[in-house]
């Protein structure tokens, strides 16, 4: 089936231009002047919006078991969820436990995910236990599976910790076969001093999870991390969740010193303060309990990571969206915050989020569509089969409209939770239409994709590894 996209503005990395975009079945087949399309087939007024390339979310948490309970959104809930929101992809996080064969964990994800998802996914490897076999797993997953990027955890220690190392391990491995190492770079062994300090002085309310993980601890961890990854030959090292200030300079100094060193953040941690939400009255600061934290609205945090998206500092804005509903989850941490499941989910609000930088002057209309989409698919070898309004591309495109507005509210949201970390907020535009591989799954507000529409992607190599 045919589709043309008619009297829109393209925005990719390089620039905006009008053009009309042809759909042959689920690929993007041509680009033409406007009106130069051909006649006699069926066609999406898109005058007025934006035509980008679908969103690519890279880090997500469907189903994770995590906390004692189990991350409230499905692969089923959350794609259908995420396509609402203008992303068409999303990268999830398959866990191997410590102990547990990397395989296995692996096979335990694709049951999850196989025929339920409602938009293309692929996996990252958490791996929970670094040794013999799961450094050979390593190169089996990148060669075989489709796996190029393995998560590693410098917090957390008896669940997902790894020692340094262990980490190094890891990277003289990926040093050797391509891959991508991610670290969740907070130094959990401190953290946890800190946590059983605060809990015996009788600090039990969410803030003090904020207080107890100082940005020093992550700024520590991230350093830490970069010089293990420069003894590792300058290993490919991306920092996720990236909160604070001192933690960008880090990531900075690296790429300033020509390192290969990349990293996100997430529209928490541009938007919302451990004093307005975090610490908000009673035990309601634990909807927005995540790891790396909520940092202090009294610092500059918000500004200097805005500024490092705009510098590249920081590459992409993904979500970690890992939801825990109120109820009964984020309740198993009633008078002991460190026993709050950990995550906020935002699968359905990053494009929007990101977008209203652009609106408020903080982001250029390409680099929003660089730091939601076509970055993503390069960094982790998506590119050019996603990210990007090309012929040969997937037909994944987000019709967006400048003029529309967004409410965000646990009323109206359609990802498993009671509860919104956005509630309230309005943005300055608007997802239109959702195309995925050459379905129209989202148009005028209304769902019509379908479960299993979604396919596994297996990735290739960073386009960024030199
Ligand atoms: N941080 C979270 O907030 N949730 C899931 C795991 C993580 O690292
Ligand atoms: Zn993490
Ligand atoms: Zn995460």
């Amino acid at each position: 089936m045919s589709l043309l996209i008619t009297g829109g503005t393209v925005v990719g990395p390089s620039g905006s231009y009008p053009a009309d975009v042809l759909v042959e079945g689920e690929k993007i087949a041509a680009l033409f002047v406007p009106g130069g399309g051909p006649d006699g087939v069926e066609t999406v007024d898109a005058t007025g919006k934006y035509v980008i390339p679908g969103g690519i979310d890279a880090h997500t948490h469907m189903e994770l078991p995590f906390g004692g309970t189990n991350a409230s959104d499905t692969f089923d809930t959350g794609t259908r969820a995420a396509a609402f929101g203008g992303t068409t992809t999303i990268i999830d996080f398959a866990v191997q436990r410590t102990g547990e064969v990397v395989q296995d964990g692996l096979a335990a994800w694709h049951a999850k995910a196989e025929g339920n998802c409602h938009v293309d996914y692929a996996f990252h490897m958490i791996l929970g236990g670094v040794d013999d076999d799961s450094l050979k797993a390593m190169d089996q997953l990148v060669t075989d599976e489709g796996i190029s990027s393995f998560k590693l955890f410098m917090a957390y220690p008896g669940v997902f910790y790894s020692d340094d190392g262990q980490i190094l391990r890891a990277m003289q491995k990926a040093r050797d076969n391509g891959a991508m190492i991610m670290m969740h770079a907070e130094n959990g062994i401190a953290i946890d001093v800190l946590v059983q300090q605060a809990l015996s002085r009788g600090e039990t309310d969410p803030v003090h999870h904020g207080l107890t993980r100082p940005e020093a601890m992550e700024a520590e961890a991230t350093h830490r991390a970069i010089r293990l990854a420069e003894v590792a030959q300058d290993c490919p090292l991306y920092i996720v969740h990236l909160s604070a200030s001192q933690a960008l300079e880090q990531v900075a100094a690296a790429r300033d010193a020509g390192r290969n060193v990349f990293a996100e953040t997430c529209p928490q941690y541009l938007y919302l303060t451990l004093e307005d939400q975090l610490g908000a009255p009673g035990f309601e600061g634990a909807k927005w309990v995540c790891s790396t934290p909520l940092r202090s609205g009294k610092e500059h945090h918000h500004r200097d990571l805005w500024k490092g998206l705009r510098s590249n500092d920081l590459a992409i804005v993904s979500t970690d969206h890992c939801p825990f509903c109120f109820k009964d989850q984020k309740e198993l941490g009633l008078g002991d915050f460190s026993k709050i499941p950990n995550g906020i989910g935002g699968v359905e609000h990053r494009v929007d989020l990101v977008y209203q930088g652009v609106v408020d002057g903080k982001l250029s209309l390409e680099r929003w569509v660089e730091t939601i989409s076509t970055t993503p698919a390069r960094m982790f070898g998506l590119y050019p089969r996603k990210g990007v309004i090309a012929p040969g591309s997937d037909a994944d495109i987000v019709l967006y409209d400048p003029a529309g507005r967004t409410r965000i509210s646990a009323e109206t949201h359609h990802m498993n939770m009671d509860h919104s970390a956005y509630e309230g907020y309005e943005i300055a535009g608007k997802v239109d239409t959702v195309i995925s591989r050459g379905t129209v799954v989202v148009a005028g507000g209304a769902y019509h994709g379908r479960k299993g529409h979604g396919r596994y992607l297996p990735r290739g190599l960073s386009s960024y590894l030199v």
